[in-house]
């Protein structure tokens, strides 16, 4: 009953429908309304109508009230509206009631940007976690309107089933989400254990974080020229993917890609993605990939930032770079190098200052080069493993032998010195005891 394969595609015409409250004023609205245009035309939507409504509250049974649920009937009606699209969260009652008095399908944020999860997931951790939130979000709307059940459901149930087949449907449901968790929860194992080994190898991991469309996956494909798709729809990464770096004579490192955040990202998903974002709270260091030519590049910063504050992020390092350089003049480009004298300024699209901020991730990783001299005992067979990983790791400078000791002149990159410090004085200690 895999609910990603069946949902059904939004190809079709679509109106958006937005409230300005006394708390959300309408600029703030329109602003909205313009990304779910964007989330609706990623998900294969037209989008036909737009419309705000004005109120003091939010209407308990419509959310916009019923005189302008008329309004927009009429309106739908004219325009040949397959899907109204409702920029808020919309209660089972709630839904059931609009999809009622506008005799069409309608869908809230939150479905829509699960649609375009279900589509854009590649691996099969991915594809669980999204038919994971799907199915939660769907468990209490299963007693609502029969159209909404077929749609979401698909393969789960016909169209208003009876009370009896609501039960049934509501146990495999259930049992179909505890299979799901258990999968993730191996995949998360699995993944632990990597971290593990990795962490044992030294190799610092950064990963890329940002906002939708910042431009991730091409900063990604410049600095690791892995060729993944970059596109300009939005999501279109789902699962993170990971490759080696390797920074002549500084070591290497691992560099994530992630998933685009976005405002208001649907709470189900972030429980439901907490395992793909769980890895960046342990990363060495963050990106914070921002789009510089975006106009709502703040609001976006703050978003991701929020984010990042749910997962258990805040303590990792972070370089705040802004991407798309290229597309701001010069006066624009020195004003943003002012006001962020911390950040890196960066166009991923034509490489303009990659190398720098390459060795900005080496300098706040602490694979700058340092210069070192190692004695060594030529009978001890700790002391040949570390010469090994030296030979390995390092570039060595000269090499020599006397009465039995190697002394190894090398650059390396500091962390790994301050290992091999710490290593020989943890030794020290264990053979004097
Ligand atoms: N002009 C310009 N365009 C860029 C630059 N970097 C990325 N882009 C474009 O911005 C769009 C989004 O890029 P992606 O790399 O897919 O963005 P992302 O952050 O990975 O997006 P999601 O994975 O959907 O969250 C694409 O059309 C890129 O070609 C840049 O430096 N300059
Ligand atoms: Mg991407």
């Amino acid at each position: 009953m895999p609910v990603h394969d069946t949902t059904p595609r939004l190809t079709e015409r679509a109106a958006l429908v937005g409230l300005a409250t006394g708390s959300v004023r309408r600029d703030d609205a329109e602003r909205s309304l313009d990304e779910l245009a964007g989330l609706a035309r990623a998900a294969g939507g037209d989008v036909v109508l737009r419309l705000i409504q004005e109120r003091a509250r939010r209407d308990p049974a419509t959310c916009i009230g019923a005189g302008k649920v008329l309004e927009l009937k009429a309106a739908c009606d004219e325009l040949d509206v397959d899907v109204v699209v409702f920029d808020m969260e919309l209660s089972p009652a709630q839904l059931g009631q609009l999809e009622r008095r506008l005799e069409r399908k309608v869908i809230d944020r939150t479905q829509l940007i699960l649609d375009i999860f279900a589509r854009r997931a590649r691996t099969r951790e991915g594809k669980w976690q999204v038919e994971l939130a799907q199915l939660q979000y769907l468990l209490p709307r299963l007693a609502g309107s029969g159209a909404a059940l077929s749609r979401l459901g698909g393969g789960i149930g016909t169209r208003g089933p009876g009370e009896t087949k609501l039960e049934t449907d509501r146990r495999r449901i259930r049992t179909r989400i505890q299979a799901i968790a258990q999968e993730i929860d191996q995949v998360r194992r699995r993944r632990s254990q990597l971290r593990d080994r990795r962490q044992k190898h030294a190799v610092p991991v950064v990963v890329l974080v940002g906002y939708t469309n910042a431009g991730k996956t091409t900063l990604f494909n410049r600095l690791t020229n892995a060729g993944a798709v970059a596109s300009d729809a939005l999501f279109v990464t789902l699962d993170p993917l990971t490759r080696r770096v390797s920074l002549p004579g500084r070591g290497a490192l691992l560099v994530s890609d992630t998933v685009g955040f976005i405002d208001r990202l649907p709470h189900a998903l972030v429980a439901a993605f907490r395992a793909t974002l769980e890895e960046v709270a342990e990363a060495d260091l963050m990106l914070h990939v921002i789009d510089a030519a975006q106009p709502e590049r703040e609001r976006h910063e703050q978003a991701v930032r929020r984010v990042l504050d749910e997962v258990g992020a805040t303590d990792v390092p972070t370089i705040d770079v802004y991407n798309k350089i290229d597309l701001l003049d010069d006066d624009e480009r020195a004003q943003l190098a002012r006001v962020h004298p911390d950040a890196s300024l960066i166009s991923a699209g034509d490489g303009t200052a990659i190398e720098a901020l390459l060795q900005r991730v080496a300098g706040r990783l602490g694979q700058d080069a340092r210069h070192v001299v190692l004695v060594f005992d030529e009978a001890s067979a700790s002391d040949r493993r570390v010469l090994a990983e030296i030979y390995r790791e390092a570039t060595v400078l000269s090499h020599e032998v006397s009465d039995g000791r190697i002394v190894v002149e090398a650059e390396m990159p500091s962390r790994l010195a301050e290992r091999l410090t710490r290593q020989a004085a943890r030794e020290e200690a264990h053979g004097a005891a």
